[in-house]
């Protein structure tokens, strides 16, 4: 029998723990024959809640789960970590500016960050979900100089997967029929849904759409602004869509992309496509063995030029902003 994979959740009282930790549970993150141990990471004040969602874990009697573990100390909720999906994080409140934000977010992730460097295992995986994920994993991957800077990613697997489902609806393909879509840069407005590389059942998307007003103003935004439109529609934030991306990102970076076909991760630059190294930016990435890898050579056009560099350069922006206030 195998040994159990530990994976940590960070934030698992918050809505989005409730979606996601029923699926890791269940097998959805690794794979249906991965046994899994839970630790569940709370502020003292989520302890309580995080207690009732463990007991409904065990009322679920899931065959995979084998122990789940809750706790307020980090180093004790990383402890042997082989995967840590990093959730919690301080939302953005009225009147916040973005350094009051910024800081009130390192305080997380930099502690987070090096309880991860001397708790984890070796092989350890970090997502992070908690906003801002880009700048909040540059944090905890800064905070942790033993752990290769490769493990550390941030989730726009949410933004991925919502630009497949509206170039779906707009082209009347099956969404398993669009492939090699990519998001670029940061998860926030400024992000960019690329769709010039893309094929929906074997022809280049860009041309069967062949719409650049769609594409700018209707599919882009449509794209970015999605977030801001279900809290408008649920009062309340994505939280099973984000889950859901959340168990995509992981289970394609241990599990592999499909041949022929790539994913959007944030992950540290290594230079590519002009995107200063060690930003954490979302590319266009195959993954095999556990490892990924940015896909190269795509041409990039003027169009996704100004809208990539655009991007990236707000993550500039929040990494010296973050290094200003001495978080990295
Ligand atoms: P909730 O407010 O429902 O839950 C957050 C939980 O985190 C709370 O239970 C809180 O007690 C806990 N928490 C706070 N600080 C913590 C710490 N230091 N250690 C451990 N736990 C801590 O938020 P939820 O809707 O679950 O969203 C969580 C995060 O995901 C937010 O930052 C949100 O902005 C972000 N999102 C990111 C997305 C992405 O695509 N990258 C999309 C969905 C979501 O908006």
């Amino acid at each position: 029998t195998r040994t159990p994979v530990n994976v940590t959740v960070t934030g698992a009282a918050g809505q989005i723990g409730y979606a996601l930790l029923f699926r890791i549970a269940s097998g959805h993150l690794l794979g249906a024959d991965v046994p899994v141990k839970l630790r569940l990471l709370e502020i003292p004040q989520g302890l309580k809640a995080a207690e009732g969602t463990a007991m409904e874990l065990d009322d679920c009697a899931f065959p995979l789960l084998k122990g789940i573990d809750i706790t307020d100390d980090p180093n004790v909720g990383f402890a042997g970590a082989n995967v840590a999906l990093l959730v919690g994080a301080r939302p953005r409140t009225k009147g916040m500016e973005r350094g009051d934000l910024l800081s009130a977010n390192g305080g997380i992730f930099k502690p987070q960050g090096k309880a991860i460097n001397d708790n984890a295992a070796d092989d350890i995986k970090v997502l992070v979900v908690g906003n801002p994920a880009n700048t909040n994993a540059l944090i905890a991957q800064a905070a942790a100089p033993d752990v290769p800077a490769e493990r550390f990613t941030a989730m726009t697997r949410l933004d991925h997967n919502r630009a497949i489902s509206q170039l779906a609806a707009k082209t009347g393909a099956a969404v398993s029929d669009i492939k090699r879509l990519t998001i670029w840069g940061n998860h926030s407005a400024t992000q960019y849904p690329d769709i010039f590389h893309a094929e929906i059942a074997g022809k280049n998307a860009a041309e069967t759409v062949n719409d650049e007003a769609w594409l700018a103003d209707t599919f882009i935004p449509t794209v970015a602004k999605r977030g801001a439109a279900i809290i408008e529609a649920r009062g309340a934030s994505s939280a099973a869509s984000a889950a859901n991306a959340a168990i995509d990102h992981v289970h394609t970076w241990v599990n592999g992309t499909a041949e022929g076909d790539w994913t959007s991760m944030g992950i540290p630059s290594d230079g590519s496509y002009g995107v200063p190294e060690g930003l954490i930016s979302s590319f266009p990435v195959t993954t095999k063995d556990g490892r990924y890898e940015i896909v190269q050579g795509l041409d990039i056009n003027e169009f996704s030029r100004a809208r990539i560099d655009a991007s990236v350069k707000e993550l500039a922006e929040e990494r010296d902003a973050v290094r200003g206030l001495g978080l990295i």
